[in-house]
């Protein structure tokens, strides 16, 4: 049996800082080296998991190469973020075990759970419940997914899919906005589906500065994502101010 450890973990964090930030780490872009920096130097300032995936990596290989390396020099959790089953690697502590609720494609809903399931098992992966919900359109999570992205003006279609992923057991809702997307999830969005989802409520996508970060951790989101930023070239220190401002928004 698994235990609920990094679950239990994020709910502890939660108490201490109210907002968490996870970082999210692409195996793909980062080389193997500057990932366990950047891991060791963002677990420093308070950052509370490192995410590995996202929609376009798919070398199962070197992600867990990358993986097993950053895992030796951190405390926090490694939190699997997969796109397909390639996302299911050894050594991790947890894996956002999503579905793509609002994919077209019934793959993305339950197939490829069903084909990576065994894997979670089998490498003995914490798997946290996830309804990922994709918003807006044109981003690679958008397209890979064939997700049939909520408008970012609908708030309350985000939640009714928040709704019914607590309807059918979910703990964790991922509001998406994609890599690197030009705007993130709206304030009012994160509120809206705040006002109905019980669980653990990620956002992410296209957040990369304290005033955005500030404003939907204010809206309700328990944490939120951030790679883009850091790939190109975002310095730690900024990252330090915004998870500090998270922290004080509530
Ligand atoms: C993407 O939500 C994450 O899956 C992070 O988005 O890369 O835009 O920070 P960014």
């Amino acid at each position: 049996m698994i235990e609920n450890k990094v679950e239990l973990f994020l709910k502890s964090e939660q108490k201490k800082k109210s907002v968490l930030l996870f970082v999210l780490i692409d195996s793909e872009v980062s080389k193997l080296e500057s990932s366990q920096k950047l891991a060791q130097d963002v677990e420093k300032i308070g950052v509370s998991a490192i995410l590995i995936g996202g929609s376009s990596a798919t070398d199962q290989i070197e992600m867990a190469h990358v993986v097993k390396g950053i895992k030796k020099g951190i405390k926090i959790p490694i939190i699997l973020f997969p796109g397909n089953v390639t996302g299911v690697v050894p050594d991790a502590d947890a894996i956002l075990f999503s579905s793509l609720m609002n994919s077209e494609n019934p793959y993305f809903i339950t197939q490829a759970q069903a084909l990576g399931a065994p894997n979670v098992l089998k490498f003995g992966l914490e798997p946290l419940p996830t309804a990922y919900l994709v918003i807006g359109d044109g981003t690679s999570a958008w397209f890979v997914g064939s997700a049939r992205g909520i408008p970012f003006e609908k708030p309350k279609i985000a939640a009714a899919y928040a709704l019914a992923a607590q309807f059918l057991g979910m703990r964790f809702v991922y509001l998406e906005a994609g890599s690197g997307a030009k705007s993130s999830v709206s304030p009012e969005m994160v509120k809206t589906v705040r006002k109905v989802f019980n669980g653990f409520l990620i956002v992410g996508g296209g957040i990369r500065d304290i005033k955005t970060a500030t404003k939907l951790a204010k809206a309700g989101a328990d944490a939120l994502v951030i790679g883009t930023f850091l790939e190109k070239g975002g310095s730690v220190k900024k990252l330090a101010e915004i998870a500090k401002a998270i922290q004080r928004s509530k």
